[in-house]
């Protein structure tokens, strides 16, 4: 007896609802299913579908397996899927005894009729579904089946969002350093010998494309999203992908850094003021910045609170405050229910030793009222005694998870012959998880 083959049982029976469609079910939700089955513009990029799938990776295995466990021409008996009986409302266009697929992390049977109100609800089961069923051969590792884009609009009109997933989704970022480049036309700042390979403009442009590919919630920036000269064109560049990045549905949050903080008055003819753009970026709402108060992360149960560096928000650097702040100066507003997430750039324990660190955070997080489920962190360039498996990541005395992802362009010694990353976090009550990828 042959092993049970999912590639095969996903593709008969999403081929046999398809077929069953009826003339009045909406357009949107018949193609969904021919791009998941035939291809069309509904498959993610880079995503195969199921019929070239079955051709690659389990060649001459379903005719056998059609005989095994169905009539012949299509399966009629699951046993590595689950199926269901179809809806009430769906009776009428399914013969008597068929079973239709259903969606494995909500439970819900596949809709055949599905109305326009109905179809983001319909979209969002399907979209449940592996990109790369188990079968004869494996896969190439792409894991997002269907657009990500249409997906997330449909999550977030059903609501089913949150449900779903259980759990909040950020591409965490940090030291962007747009205009680090500059540092060798305005002499201000040391530079990394291979100057001539960072493309901080680049590099901004490719984060936005992750956060889209990945269909994550939100970005989180942690800091230095400006070196402290930027000129006009990287700006504009900047402000292009942001809009790109609101008009895919995620929002980014901010905090700021020092060299953010210094292009308020840079010193070079050819630089602009960064503060300046960046509260025009908020102005427009394709950036939000953290505050003490929380900040409900894509609209879902997770609270985003953020102090940037020197306690000196956007709005605040014109009032030249030193850098230096006091955890006296911190009151946290009171969170939601669901996980909380606090942002900071400066230099902090347990990264640091007390003795060289700005902030304690064990002290921070005790004076707290609002209990913190993570810490992200910018302003450090290189993980702790260069050690990329382990110095980004660290504990506080309770066990508050404290990460940092890093500077996102190669700008110190650490990334001489290493990629730079940014890091997508699964963030649940029930704790975090980290995936890098190469920027
Ligand atoms: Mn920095």
């Amino acid at each position: 007896m042959r092993a049970k083959n999912e590639l095969i049982e996903l593709y008969d029976s999403l081929a046999i609802l398809y077929a069953l469609l009826p003339g009045e079910t909406d357009p949107e939700w018949k193609l969904a299913l021919k791009s998941v089955l035939y291809g069309g513009e509904l498959l993610a990029e880079g995503a195969s579908c199921y019929g070239e799938q079955q051709n690659k990776r389990n060649r001459g295995t379903r005719k056998e397996y059609v005989q095994q466990h169905g009539n012949g021409e299509r399966v009629t008996e699951f046993s590595a899927i689950t199926v269901a009986k179809p809806r009430a409302a769906d009776r009428e266009y399914v013969p008597p005894g068929a079973v239709l697929p259903v969606a494995p992390v909500s439970g819900e049977v596949l809709p055949v009729k599905v109305s326009k109100s109905e179809v983001d609800r319909a979209l969002s089961l399907l979209a449940e579904f592996p990109a790369e069923p188990a079968a004869d051969r494996p896969g190439e590792g792409v894991d997002v089946l269907l657009d990500p884009v249409r997906v997330r609009k449909a999550r977030q009109s059903t609501g089913l969002e949150d449900a779903v997933d259980g759990e909040v989704r950020v591409l965490f970022v940090s030291d962007t350093h747009l205009g680090y480049e500059n540092r060798t036309v305005t002499e201000s700042g040391k530079t990394v010998p291979w100057i001539d390979e960072v493309d901080s403009a680049a590099a901004f442009t490719r984060i936005v494309e992750i956060a889209i590919e990945r269909g994550v919630h939100a970005v989180i920036h942690t800091g230095d999203m400006l070196d402290h000269e930027v000129d006009r064109g990287r700006l504009s560049i900047a402000a292009d992908e942001l809009r790109r990045l609101s008009d895919a549905g995620i929002p980014m949050y901010c905090i700021i850094g020092s060299h953010d903080r210094n292009s308020y008055a840079p010193q070079d003819s050819g630089s602009m003021n960064g503060i300046a753009w960046l509260q025009r970026q908020v102005a427009k709402g394709t950036l939000v910045e953290l505050s003490t108060n929380p900040t409900p992360v894509a609209g879902g149960s997770l609270d985003a609170y953020g102090i940037s560096a020197g306690n000196t928000g956007i709005d605040e650097v014109a009032m030249f405050k030193s850098l230096a702040w006091d955890l006296s100066e911190i009151g946290f507003g009171l969170a939601s229910p669901g996980p909380n997430v606090l942002c900071l750039h400066d230099s902090i324990t347990p990264f640091r030793n007390p003795s060289n660190a700005e902030i304690d955070l064990d002290q921070l997080l005790a004076r707290s009222d609002v209990s913190f489920d993570c810490v992200l962190v910018g302003d450090e360039h290189s993980p702790k005694d260069n050690d990329f498996e382990n110095g980004y990541s660290f504990e506080t005395t309770t066990g508050t998870p404290v990460l940092y992802t890093g500077p996102s362009v190669r700008i110190s010694k650490a990334y001489r012959d290493r990629d730079a990353f940014v890091t997508e976090l699964s963030i649940s009550s029930t704790g975090v998880t980290a995936t890098r990828h190469a920027i």
